[in-house]
């Protein structure tokens, strides 16, 4: 009798040991190669150009932000955790999002702003963009400051419909505003 109590208490723990084993599999499955992960810490910085400081809001306190690499099909998770003053949405233009419309970005059309001390994860589908598109503060003037290049490679195991090209270089262009006192 306790022979067979020892032999089912140690089936038992074996089967849930078994299970988690199992829960852990179907976890690491889940996250899969297609899928990419960013933090975008919004906060105000000093920057200095054209002889003037100003303290501007960034995202990871560069200026422009940075880029994401993805490849077209991907998916990009990006948390956007506001330690700002003001409320603010990320817009990924050009990223088509296909039923999806509740991480496009646009303040108060889409999703309220996400407001400071908080955060949103967004969920951005790539489905047929393919080339540089780029993301932006979707808020007024925030704008200005927050956004950067989104870079989408062909899909795994095809190029481009061109030659591949010596090098690539990202450029982003963008305004310095001066308050100029009368
Ligand atoms: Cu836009």
């Amino acid at each position: 009798m306790k022979k067979m109590m020892m032999g089912s208490l140690l089936s038992q723990s074996q089967m849930v040991l078994t299970r988690v084993l199992l829960l852990l599999l179907s976890f690491t499955s889940m996250v899969r190669a297609k899928d990419h992960f960013y933090d975008f810490m919004l906060k105000e910085t000093n920057f200095t150009k054209l002889c003037i400081t100003n303290s501007v809001l960034t995202v990871n306190g560069s200026f422009p932000g940075p880029t994401i690499h993805v490849r077209k099909g991907n998916t990009a998770f990006v948390n956007v955790h506001n330690q700002g003053d003001y409320g603010v949405t990320i817009h990924w233009h050009g990223v088509k999002q296909p039923r999806n419309p509740w991480s496009d970005g646009p303040e108060y059309i889409t999703q309220c702003s996400i407001a400071p001390g908080t955060n949103f994860t967004y969920k951005v589908i790539f489905s047929t963009e393919e080339g540089t598109l780029w993301w932006h503060a979707h808020s007024d003037w925030t704008q200005s400051t927050v956004h950067g290049a989104i870079v989408i490679l062909p899909a795994e195991g095809t190029t481009y419909p061109f030659p591949q090209p010596d090098e690539e270089q990202v450029i982003v262009l963008g305004s310095w505003f001066v308050l100029i006192s009368p």
